[in-house]
């Protein structure tokens, strides 16, 4: 029938609560506000500005991308590779329009991106692609670690990259990196990976509702 031959969506995904999407902003900024003011922050500026001594005003640095959401599957209309197989899976039909709750467990800030980890559920990875992080070249790391919300983007800078950067922040904790502990915050604790990669673990994660369904564009 003609549904069956509708085209596939840009991307599946959960799609945030527009209350808690302002929630969540809210919280990113003031995130920004506090790591721009810290000398740890200042003393690896460079990382962000490509020059010492340079000021960073990191509010303006990200722009945001559209509508909060966390994609499952990036199917580019049925381009992506996987993308028809995804549209077809059981899991997939019997939840869309279901409403879910998202857990928010981290911040994350590098020199190209801002976004926030989201811990899935048992019940949520079953709506997570298989290969999703073999794909980012992340094949040791559990099903579910690219999962995120992208928040922002440095100019120039593609919200595809926002997974990448939480991927390259597990490997690194994989491989035994603890990073650099820089303070509790009252958000919860900061830690510095290096090459610009900040990570704020949250003391609550934000509990967020959302409707799996997908985006046309
Ligand atoms: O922020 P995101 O997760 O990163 O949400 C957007 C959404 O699809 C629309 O562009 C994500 N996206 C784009 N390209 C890819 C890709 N090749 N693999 C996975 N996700 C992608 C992007």
């Amino acid at each position: 029938g003609q549904l069956e031959e509708m085209s596939l969506p840009l991307y599946f995904g959960w799609f945030l609560l527009s209350s808690i999407q302002d929630k969540v902003r809210c919280t990113a900024m003031d995130f920004l506000k506090t790591l721009d003011t810290l000398e740890a922050f200042k003393k690896h500026l460079i990382d962000f500005t490509g020059k010492a001594e340079k000021e960073v005003d990191l509010e303006q640095y990200f722009e945001a991308k559209g509508t909060l959401h966390c994609t499952t599957k990036f199917c580019d209309y049925g381009k992506a590779e996987g993308a028809k197989d995804y549209a077809e899976k059981p899991a997939v039909k019997d939840f869309y329009g279901s409403a879910f709750e998202l857990s928010l467990s981290a911040l994350f800030v590098t020199p190209r991106t801002v976004g926030a980890r989201v811990s899935l559920t048992e019940e949520q990875l079953l709506l997570w692609p298989a290969d999703a992080e073999k794909e980012a070249g992340s094949a040791s790391l559990p099903l579910g670690s690219r999962a995120h919300v992208t928040l922002g983007c440095a100019e120039g800078v593609e919200p595809v990259q926002t997974g990448l950067d939480l991927l390259e922040i597990l490997a690194l904790q994989q491989e035994g990196h603890q990073g650099e502990l820089i303070e509790e915050m009252e958000l919860g604790s900061l830690t510095y990976y290096g090459e610009g990669r900040w990570l704020l673990s949250l003391r609550e994660p934000i509990c967020s509702s959302a409707c799996f369904s997908s985006f046309y564009g």
